[in-house]
């Protein structure tokens, strides 16, 4: 079930990783219980070509050996290429119904999605699922849009539960409930993850949070 995939969803590019190798970085999360990796590499510093080609391949043979979806932001080329498992997109990307002629019936689609035009138009070109954000201030996406709260989640889930939602931004263990309690089938965080001191224990009080509360929700 996608659903279950989402509940702990990791997004990460080699610079979020801050002074720590990356790689490591994804494995204790992967360790600690994600469930999904979105590789996102964006930013200032980011690789290019040949080298972000290396890197993403490093981190599907992580993703591989933990069983954990491995989800490209916005490069279809490279997700076609590596056989990567799905591709998120934003509205200012590839549109969804390309990515989903490009990737084929069986890959993940992720669409990011603001509104209810936006919602209804993913679900149309059959979206596995959708990101909505930034729920709370964040510093990891510098075009991000004004905080939205958990509001637009709610009312999505309630009029549209076929679609699974995440919420996505600024995230941490001491706000991830009510995105959950709103409708959300899952959180992605780059930060509460890629910048903390202890990445495995950072995941693994999520993962044990989420494990306890989801029944309760
Ligand atoms: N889209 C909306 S907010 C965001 C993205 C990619 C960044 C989320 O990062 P963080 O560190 O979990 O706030
Ligand atoms: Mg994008």
């Amino acid at each position: 079930m996608i659903e279950q995939k989402l509940q702990l969803y990791f997004i990460m590019g080699s610079v979020n990783a801050g002074a720590a190798d990356p790689l490591e970085v994804l494995e204790a999360a992967l360790r600690g219980g994600v469930t999904c990796f979105q590789l996102r590499e964006k930013g200032l510093g980011a690789l290019v070509g040949d080298e972000k080609r290396t890197f993403a391949e490093a981190c599907q043979r992580f993703c591989r050996q933990y069983d954990v979806p491995f989800i490209v932001n916005d490069d279809v080329d490279l997700a076609i290429a590596i056989d990567a498992d799905g591709v998120h997109i934003g509205q200012d990307d590839e549109t969804a119904a390309i990515v989903r002629q490009r990737l084929g019936k069986d890959k993940i689609v992720g669409v990011s999605v603001h509104n209810e035009q936006e919602m209804l138009a993913a679900i149309e070109v059959g979206a596995d699922y959708v990101g909505m954000g930034p729920v709370y201030a964040t510093s990891s996406k510098a075009d991000a849009k004004p905080v939205a709260g958990t509001a637009f989640i709610q009312e999505m889930a309630r009029a549209y539960p076929t679609l699974p939602i995440v919420g996505i931004g600024g995230i941490t263990s001491a706000n991830f409930e009510p995105v959950l309690a709103a409708g959300a089938s899952g959180i992605s965080l780059i930060s509460a993850i890629a910048s903390a001191v202890d990445p495995y224990s950072a995941t693994r009080r999520f993962k044990i949070a989420i494990d306890k509360g989801v029944a309760s929700l």
